[in-house]
């Protein structure tokens, strides 16, 4: 489906937005940056359920989600230590297209294996919405849906290719999304397949 273009005020879709040579140089330093904070899987607060991606995260602070709740916090949960900084092509990407003078706090890291998808949520753990959330998608394309800011709205579906970007901006910023699937061996950017979604976000009012 094509995504309506008066979908939500504030929403992006930038198709093609890292060439290929882009792609690469961003998955050398990520591997570089997930050897020093491993990707963890999280679990569902209550439950413990684990979730179907592995994440990590890069910059001052890195989202995560155990028993206790989904938070913000300083320091990977398992190594104790600081995130690695975001990296400057990641900033400039922010800058080029977040619209925001504040600097982004954090970039969840998300591995989807080709089984992995991600559940119908909104990016509500923030202290401030007035910042976008800029996406980029690497290696197998996605299904992804968004709807509007009710569970209940109606939902449209487009392929997130590598090197994709959306913003979720303005009234779009508390839309719900998830992923409904990863179409395995759709792209040959990861040697062992899968995909990687990186989220900038802003935490801190400004
Ligand atoms: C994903 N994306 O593409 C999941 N959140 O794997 C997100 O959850 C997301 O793409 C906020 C803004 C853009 C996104
Ligand atoms: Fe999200």
């Amino acid at each position: 489906m094509h995504l309506n273009e008066e979908f939500t005020e504030g929403f992006k879709f930038m198709p093609g937005y890292f060439g290929r040579q882009e792609q690469k140089e961003l998955v050398e330093t990520l591997r570089y940056l997930v050897k020093e904070a491993p990707l963890f899987t999280p679990v569902m607060p209550r439950t413990g359920k684990p979730f179907s991606v592995r994440m990590t995260n890069l910059g001052d602070l890195g989202w995560v989600s155990d028993r206790n709740g989904y938070r913000y916090q300083p320091q990977h949960p398992t190594s104790g230590e600081n995130w690695p900084a975001i990296p400057k092509v990641l900033i400039e990407l922010w800058e080029q297209v977040g619209g925001c003078p504040a600097s982004p706090e954090a970039c969840l890291v998300n591995y989807y294996a080709p089984t992995a998808k991600m559940g119908m949520h909104q990016d509500k753990d923030e202290e401030t919405f007035d910042a976008p959330v800029v996406s980029v998608s690497l290696g197998d394309t996605a299904l992804f849906r968004i709807g509007g800011v009710e569970r209940s709205d109606a939902t449209q579906s487009l392929k997130l290719n590598s090197g994709d970007v959306v913003v979720l901006a303005g009234e779009s910023r508390l839309c719900y999304h998830g992923i409904d699937r990863v179409l395995g061996g759709s792209s040959s950017l990861l040697k062992d397949g899968g995909r990687l979604n990186l989220t900038l976000r802003r935490v801190s009012p400004f």
